[in-house]
């Protein structure tokens, strides 16, 4: 094996799912029973905004009832310990890495509890309901909507995802399908530099076949041991 300086670590939904958020694809999945475009897309919040509101105001209150999992866990530690150059990409909009205490994590698709003001470009904490329409702390205009990259619009941090990929010895990715873009490319990037590439999922991604490495399996038992 190479010598390892410099990790990239990217992580879905099924990071998350043995906390008990539902995951987006497959059956019991947040996308079943709910059209994509009519929730996750600028255009749905136009057409619907009580619907898009209601549909964050409930996923941002399952997060006081649920807690960070061994995988998240797993993962601060190797940050906290890890002496090389580490990021943390998550695609997660929940907010289990940081309770679990990693340091070096950029949510790409955004937050849930960040507030976006669309008349006056502030990002602020959200308030439990947006569905309320509540005034921007920084402008006082009602026009707040959930900091969460829609199809469409343009993913958060990647000058640094990529410049990371670029000087990665260790591409890891957990817990996410490989079914959206630009996350499901980082795999081929960080292999074009040269960078190993591991993945652990419940079941092969769509590109399994970029992986030197397929660990297939729950989260909360493969990542403790893989980062030990
Ligand atoms: C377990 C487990 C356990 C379960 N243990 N594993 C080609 C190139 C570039 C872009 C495109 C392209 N073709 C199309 C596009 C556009 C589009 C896209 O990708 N569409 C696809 C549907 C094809 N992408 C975009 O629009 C993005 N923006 C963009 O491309 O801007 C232009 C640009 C171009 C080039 C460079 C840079 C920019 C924006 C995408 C925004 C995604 N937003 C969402 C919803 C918002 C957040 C929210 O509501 O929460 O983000 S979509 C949804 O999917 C969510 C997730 O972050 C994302 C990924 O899902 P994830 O995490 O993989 O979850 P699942 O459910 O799919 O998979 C879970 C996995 O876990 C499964 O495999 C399970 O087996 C596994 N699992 N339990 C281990 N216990």
């Amino acid at each position: 094996m190479q010598q390892i300086s410099n990790i990239v670590i990217l992580t879905g939904a099924g990071v998350s799912a043995e906390s008990g958020l539902a995951t987006f694809r497959g059956p019991d999945g947040l996308w079943e029973g709910q059209r994509v475009e009519d929730v996750a897309t600028p255009g749905a919040f136009v057409a619907d905004p009580h619907l898009v509101q209601r549909f964050y105001d409930e996923r941002r209150a399952s997060l006081a009832s649920v807690a960070p999992n061994a995988a998240h866990e797993a993962l601060a530690r190797l940050d906290e310990e890890w002496p090389g150059e580490l990021l943390l990409v998550t695609q997660n909009v929940d907010d289990l890495h940081e309770r679990a205490g990693t340091k070096r994590l950029l949510h790409m698709h955004g937050e849930l509890k960040s507030a976006w003001c669309l008349a006056c470009d502030t990002r602020s904490q959200s308030p439990d309901r947006l569905l309320d329409f509540p005034p921007c702390p920084q402008c006082n205009e009602k026009m707040l909507r959930p900091d969460i990259v829609w199809f469409g619009e343009m993913p958060y941090g990647m000058e640094r995802i990529e410049s990371a990929l670029m000087q990665a010895d260790l591409f890891v990715s957990i817990g996410t399908s490989g079914a959206v873009y630009p996350a499901a490319g980082f795999v081929q990037t960080a292999r074009y530099r040269g960078a190993q590439t591991v993945e652990i999922n419940l079941e092969p991604s769509a590109g399994s076949i970029y992986f030197d490495e397929s660990r297939m399996g729950r989260a909360t038992e493969l990542v403790p041991p893989f980062v030990e």
